[in-house]
């Protein structure tokens, strides 16, 4: 065959194309809400694989680039962000990606309905979600402990859906000193009493290491004020607004945007803050505690996004399967290839269950409609869904890229970006040790443990002895058996089997009772 060229994957209409979303929400949502909630995410599939496609090409053909001088020398450290990445930001306002879940015209279903969306939109998107992530979790944080004026200026470009007014926003946390363990910041804040659009309280000084979506309107920090304790508890969160009213940046250097493995299209800069006015949110040395609820919301969207990932590499290896051929048959004819594609189905199955159980979860407290107890699952349960998911989106995209055998490999495809993209997951907003840490937190301090161990006994798998849910329940029994009377050290060491162990459990129960 001479004049053989091999026909590439095709993606068609996202929703359409996916029918365990589709069963999931017409079960899940009432009706009034599937009325509006179907027909906008149909016409959201469609963009995932027309316009949003080309932009998100041209996002990734086009990385940031950060000029830090005018042509006559004046600092000005700009940040050019291509066409492609503009106009994403653009479908995010108009789709309502964060805004949907704040209007909770359907209750605890609109974070459900808004979780689908950014679900379709992610995987077109360049990694826009991940600025989206910031805006929606600094969202909740203003709207849980912001003062009634700084609700009144951010909320409404926050959760706007006109591409003119919309803002995102940063979450800073990260220094050189550490991102896990952020009790070294070194970033003070000290008394401010200039005039200042959003009521700044306090001057920062100091380095942030990471700081994604530099090219965001405002963010939130951690600094420490004067006078206050070493370690995480002297720290407080801060509201800044990155720019002042004629555009100059407020006292904020860039230094440069990092080169990185992947998510090339996002502009993650290390910069300096050189007495950057900014407002104090919440009590002082509360800082920690209070951007937790930016955490809680940033990591279900990187459990949704990890999830439309999955997708995606699932979407394009199946079509290819249907393409390609060996030993005279197509791929998907051929009983190993076949089984391998349905093992990772399953993977992704099970993953799905666990995230829109969550994102639920999360409705149900926004609106205040959840019992303590599930209260208590969803603290303990977001950094389990984090880190699984994550890990599960590695694996599938690792999967997925050797399918197309040496076209996976090869950069024009667009395919390996799968697989550099897909690692990040794992490593921001909470590594995988460090989250499975934050489930032992939850244990101990939130009590979580025997909630979690009063709902598996009590769960459909349980009672009707599911086989998948017994093997699982059974082997969680036994880990926890052996952990029973063991030193902190050593429930430490587990904590990541633990924390595997219970999303494993957990999504064998929510696939028994078909979700
Ligand atoms: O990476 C970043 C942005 C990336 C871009 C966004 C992408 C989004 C997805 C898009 C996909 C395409 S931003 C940086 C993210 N950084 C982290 O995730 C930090 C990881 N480290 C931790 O999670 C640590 O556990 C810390 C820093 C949160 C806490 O460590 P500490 O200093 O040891 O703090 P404590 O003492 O354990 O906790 C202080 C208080 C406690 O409450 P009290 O005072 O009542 O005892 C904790 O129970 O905070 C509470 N707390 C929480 N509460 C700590 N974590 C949580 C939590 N998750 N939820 C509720
Ligand atoms: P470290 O904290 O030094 O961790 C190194 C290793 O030690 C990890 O494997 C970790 O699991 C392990 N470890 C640490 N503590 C423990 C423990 N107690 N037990 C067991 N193992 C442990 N940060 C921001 O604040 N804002 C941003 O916008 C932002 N954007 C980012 C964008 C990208 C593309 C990337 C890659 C990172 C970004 N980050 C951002 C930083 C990110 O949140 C941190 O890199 C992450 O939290 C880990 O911190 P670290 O790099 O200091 O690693």
């Amino acid at each position: 065959m001479k004049n053989f060229y091999q026909e590439g994957p095709r993606l068609s209409n996202t929703y359409r194309s996916d029918s365990l979303l589709q069963n999931y929400l017409k079960k899940l949502l009432p009706p009034e809400a599937q009325k509006k909630a179907l027909s906008h995410l149909d016409h959201l599939g469609e963009r995932a694989v027309t316009d949003m496609l080309s932009w998100a090409e041209e996002a990734e053909s086009f990385p940031p680039q950060h000029v830090p001088f005018d042509p006559w020398g004046r600092r000005i450290d700009d940040i050019k962000t291509s066409n492609g990445w503009k106009e994403l930001e653009k479908v995010a306002a108009e789709e309502g990606i964060v805004a949907t879940a704040y209007d909770r015209e359907f209750g605890s279903f609109s974070r459900v309905y808004q979780m689908a969306l950014l679900y379709l939109y992610s995987p077109s998107s360049a990694i826009f979600s991940c600025p989206l992530a910031m805006t929606d979790g600094a969202a909740r944080a203003i709207e849980l402990y912001g003062p009634p004026d700084l609700k009144e200026r951010a909320l409404p470009h926050l959760l706007s859906r006109d591409p003119k007014k919309f803002w995102t926003a940063g979450q800073w946390m990260t220094e050189r000193t550490g991102g896990s363990d952020v009790s070294g910041t070194s970033t003070d804040a000290l008394p401010y009493s200039e005039p200042s659009l959003f009521g700044a309280t306090h001057a920062l000084h100091g380095t942030k290491w990471f700081t994604s979506a530099t090219t965001s309107q405002m963010a939130l920090t951690l600094a420490r004020p004067e006078g206050a304790v070493a370690g995480s508890r002297g720290l407080s969160l801060f509201y800044l607004e990155l720019r002042d009213a004629s555009e100059r940046l407020n006292n904020i250097q860039i230094h440069r945007l990092k080169d990185k493995l992947g998510t090339k299209a996002l502009p993650t800069a290390e910069l300096s803050l050189q007495g950057t006015p900014a407002r104090i949110i919440g009590g002082e040395g509360e800082g920690v505690k209070r951007i937790a609820s930016v955490l809680n919301i940033t990591r279900i969207y990187n459990s949704i996004c990890a999830l439309g990932h999955m997708r995606r590499a699932l979407d394009l290896a199946t079509d290819y399967s249907y393409k390609r051929k060996a030993f005279g048959k197509i791929l998907m004819d051929h009983p190993l290839h076949k089984v391998t594609l349905q093992n990772l189905e399953t993977e992704f199955r099970r993953c799905f269950a666990l995230c829109f159980h969550v994102a639920h979860l999360l409705g149900q407290e926004e609106v205040g409609e959840i019992s303590a107890a599930n209260k208590v699952l969803l603290r303990a349960l977001t950094p389990v869904l984090k880190l699984y998911t994550a890990k599960k989106a590695i694996l599938i995209s690792s999967e997925v890229v050797e399918m197309f055998g040496g076209a996976g490999y090869v950069e024009d495809t667009g395919l390996p970006r799968l697989l550099r993209d897909a690692q990040v997951f794992a490593i921001w907003e909470g590594t995988t040790n460090v989250l499975s840490l934050d489930m032992l937190r939850a244990f101990e301090r939130d009590q979580a443990l025997p909630i979690l161990m009063d709902y598996f006994k009590n769960c459909q798998g349980a009672k009707e002895g599911h086989p998948g849910f017994m093997a699982q329940w059974n082997s969680l029994q036994k880990l926890l058996g052996s952990l029973s009377k063991a030193a902190p050290e050593e429930w430490e060491t587990h904590a990541r089997s633990l924390a595997f162990a219970v999303a494993d459990t957990l999504s064998e129960n929510l696939i028994a009772s078909n979700f």
